[in-house]
């Protein structure tokens, strides 16, 4: 059981204008749906390996991802389904390599854990707990060093805080101020242990302040708040050094699909539930006039045809031949490496 009381819902009006409201509902429903049928294919061994579900953290991507540019580069961990689609995978290209169909974002050789897009900057897909750390630092040395003005969105989850890696990469980021935005997604739990079990100091902010960088939290499950949040520092960001924010959130279902969830109460779910960012936010808007319940229905019937189009696109994929199965693996030989 984690230490943290469960807040209030999101609640309040939302300022912007209804095509983008709209739309960052739309975002939400799009990851909500396709890993729903994720689970189910699950069931049915169509998809295979591991599977980590971002159902219940869908505002932290929902609200990050549209605030940053297509210059910028992105890493993520293994829970990552939803912040490749909205950075413009497209879901039969996610279906396909959750399949290990070669139509798949990475030709199928990497499954669920390891989608990577090169086209969309796209850079994983990180299934190491802290792993992606130092290779966002190293992309924003990069682009330090070419003079590219662009930064690099690190998400990661809290129990990355418990890694050598989040240490020596937070600090080589804020000494030689490197354009990192660490987007720290504290759903309390790292498998089954929760923060407050595994660390002296659970204010994640302190342990970033350490570093010398600036650090925020955000409540996780407000599409609006994390929306504004991350809009309002990638300037700082752009132009500087790195900063820290922890997005508050929660996951709904279990840390991956082998997890009896011994760890936890279902009241202690259920609470949270009640916050749950897609709901909280179609009441907001609805309350405000900004959304009907047709609306609704037909952004939710646009998402759950794009789901079925995805598995239709997977379903009708091909299998890597055999006979390539040592393609970049090894070198043929006689060829130079
Ligand atoms: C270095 C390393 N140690 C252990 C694991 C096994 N493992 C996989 S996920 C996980 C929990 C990580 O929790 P957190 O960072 O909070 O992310 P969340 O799953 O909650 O999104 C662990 C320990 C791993 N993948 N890598
Ligand atoms: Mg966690």
């Amino acid at each position: 059981m984690n230490e943290r009381p469960v807040p209030p819902p999101p609640s309040g009006p939302v300022p912007w204008d209804k095509a983008f409201a709209l739309a960052r509902l739309a975002d939400m429903l799009r990851i909500r749906r396709m890993e729903e049928k994720c689970a189910e294919l699950y069931g049915q061994q169509k998809i295979r390996g591991f599977l980590h579900l971002y159902i219940g953290e869908e505002a932290v991507a929902g609200g990050a991802m549209p605030a940053l540019g297509p210059d910028d580069n992105i890493v993520a961990t293994y829970r990552e389904h939803g912040h490749a689609l909205l950075r413009g995978v497209s879901m039969n290209a996610i279906m396909a390599e959750m399949y290990g169909k070669q139509e798949g974002c990475s030709r199928g050789r990497g499954g669920s854990m390891h989608l990577f897009d090169r086209a969309t900057r796209f850079f994983g897909g990180q299934a190491i707990v802290g792993g992606g750390l130092p290779l966002a630092a190293g992309l924003a040395l990069a682009d330090k060093m070419t003079g590219r003005k662009a930064l690099t969105a690190c998400f990661f989850g809290e129990g990355a805080v418990a890694e050598g890696a989040f240490h020596e990469a937070m600090n080589l980021a804020a000494l030689w101020q490197l354009p990192v935005l660490f987007c720290c997604e504290n759903n309390l739990y790292a498998m089954g242990t929760a923060l407050a079990r595994s660390e002296s100091q659970t204010d994640l902010c302190v342990k970033a302040s350490s570093y010398g960088m600036p650090a925020i939290a955000v409540d996780g499950m407000d599409v609006l708040a994390v929306h504004e949040a991350v809009k309002g520092v990638l300037p700082q960001v752009r132009g500087g050094g790195p900063l820290f924010i922890e997005f508050r959130t929660y996951r709904f279902r279990a840390h991956s699909m082998f997890d009896a969830e011994l760890y936890r109460d279902k009241s202690e779910v259920e609470q949270w539930k009640t916050r749950g960012p897609i709901h909280t936010y179609t009441a907001r808007l609805k309350a405000q006039g900004s959304l009907t319940e047709d609306e609704f229905l037909a952004i939710d019937a646009q998402a759950l045809a794009e789901v079925d189009a995805a598995v239709a696109f997977a379903e009708a994929g091909t299998w890597e031949p055999v006979e390539d199965l040592l393609r970049d693996v090894l070198t043929p030989a006689g060829e130079a490496p």
